[in-house]
């Protein structure tokens, strides 16, 4: 950090070169705060109602649009990638059932964000009068599009931001600041698509959320289904969900652009990195998932909310980590745990909990 505190008369951009080694980060770039590229085919996809319940993204529009009603004084983005494969914050593991891969970590909001803090107290050392807004996933704010605009990748077609070297699994974040960047190359350079021909995240896709390319019907989404969404999901995508029980990954972990990045890391072909829809069941495996979902079946929503303390899991709450259970246990067929689908005692879900009954042999 010696380096950065001597750098007063360095200006934002080289100063965050000297911050991305010392906070092990893949990207941090700034640019000035311009439009969203991206923001007409936003309020079209709202328009279209495929934001299901989350309301949250129209309330957003407004400062989606202008980031400078955050604060008028605001004048450049810093935006960083941070990789979460493998994992950068692993926590025990909280659950035997197959989740997406950045839910392996802790709960990204909480050490991305104290991350961010982190830089932003190096940064005031240097920059004292100038404002510095850390932001990670829940700011009314377009992250992909920011990150976009300072050169950290392009959208693919399964809509998430791909870099050519970190492939897609990092999460994005920023600080939004009052420093001007004082450096001779403005111009904005994006990373060129390169998905060429390739569709095999739309192939894959089990409930052909991804309807064209780079637009996600995300009430179709099994992320959405199994974290969002607040209900049981509908009857016809039930068995589609398969065995995922937080969260998907099957539209990144087919992209070739994530193969080359498993490859150059050495990471084995692995249930976490499988393009299977549904994993094989060994008896271990088989019994360590019984249990899991014995445990959420018959406890209260206090104990569910304590053993997944930490973990982004926490984010569906009891119930709707009680409603994945239902689901992975009639596509998985565990006939064992009838007896708890049965007496499950949350009226909001005795029709998935009937559905369940009936799926199982
Ligand atoms: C709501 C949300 C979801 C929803 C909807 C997802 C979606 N695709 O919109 C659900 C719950 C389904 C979801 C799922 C996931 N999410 Co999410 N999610 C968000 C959130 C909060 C808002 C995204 C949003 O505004 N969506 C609205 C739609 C319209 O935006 P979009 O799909 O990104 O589409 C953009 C582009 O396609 C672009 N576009 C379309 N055509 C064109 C053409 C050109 C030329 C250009 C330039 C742009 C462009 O315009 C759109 C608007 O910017 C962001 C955080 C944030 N504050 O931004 C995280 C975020 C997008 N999610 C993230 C992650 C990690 C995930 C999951 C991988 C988690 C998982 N494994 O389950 C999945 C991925 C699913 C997928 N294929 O996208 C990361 C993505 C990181 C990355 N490398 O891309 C983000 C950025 C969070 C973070 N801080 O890291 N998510
Ligand atoms: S996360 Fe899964 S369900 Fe969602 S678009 Fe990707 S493959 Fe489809
Ligand atoms: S799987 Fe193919 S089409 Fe989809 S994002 Fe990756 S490269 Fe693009």
């Amino acid at each position: 950090m010696t380096d950065f505190n001597n750098s007063l008369n360095h200006s934002l951009k080289n100063s965050l070169k000297l911050l991305k080694d010392s906070f092990e980060l893949n990207q941090i770039e700034a640019h000035k705060i311009k439009s969203p590229l991206s923001i007409d085919f936003y309020e079209k996809w709202l328009a279209n109602n495929y934001q299901g319940t989350m309301e949250y993204l129209n309330t957003h529009l407004p400062i989606k649009k202008n980031p400078l009603l955050l604060d008028s004084k605001l004048k450049s983005v810093i935006s960083v990638a941070q990789s979460y494969y493998p994992a950068v914050e692993p926590i025990d593991n909280k659950s035997p059932a197959r989740i997406a891969l950045y839910a392996q970590n802790q709960d990204y909001h909480i050490w991305l964000k104290q991350k961010l803090i982190k830089i932003i107290e190096q940064l005031k050392i240097s920059f004292p009068n100038e404002t510095f807004l850390p932001f990670v996933d829940s700011g009314p704010i377009l992250e992909r599009d920011m990150a976009y605009q300072n050169g950290l990748g392009w959208f693919g077609k399964n809509s998430c931001l791909i870099h050519p070297q970190h492939g897609s699994l990092f999460f994005v974040a920023e600080i939004l600041t009052t420093m001007e960047i004082l450096t001779e190359d403005q111009t904005f350079e994006p990373i060129p698509d390169f998905c060429g021909k390739c569709t095999k995240c739309m192939d894959i896709c089990p409930t052909e959320a991804l309807i064209a390319p780079r637009t996600l019907k995300a009430d179709q989404c099994i992320s959405y289904l199994t974290i969002e969404a607040k209900t049981a999901p509908p009857i016809e995508l039930r068995k589609k969900i398969g065995d995922w029980f937080f969260g998907c990954d099957l539209c990144q972990t087919v992209c070739p652009w994530n193969e080359k990045v498993f490859r150059k890391k050495n990471i084995e072909t692995s249930d976490l990195t499988s393009t299977q829809k549904l994993l094989p069941l060994s008896d271990t495996k088989k019994k360590d998932l019984i249990d899991y979902f014995r445990f959420l079946l018959t406890s209260s929503h206090k104990q569910i909310q304590k053993h997944h303390f930490g973990s982004p899991l926490s984010r569906a709450g009891a119930k709707g980590l009680k409603r994945n259970a239902l689901i992975v246990i009639a596509n998985q067929n565990l006939a064992e745990l009838k007896k708890e689908v049965k007496s499950l005692e949350t009226d909001e879900l005795k029709e998935l909990a009937d559905w369940t009954l009936a799926q199982l042999s």
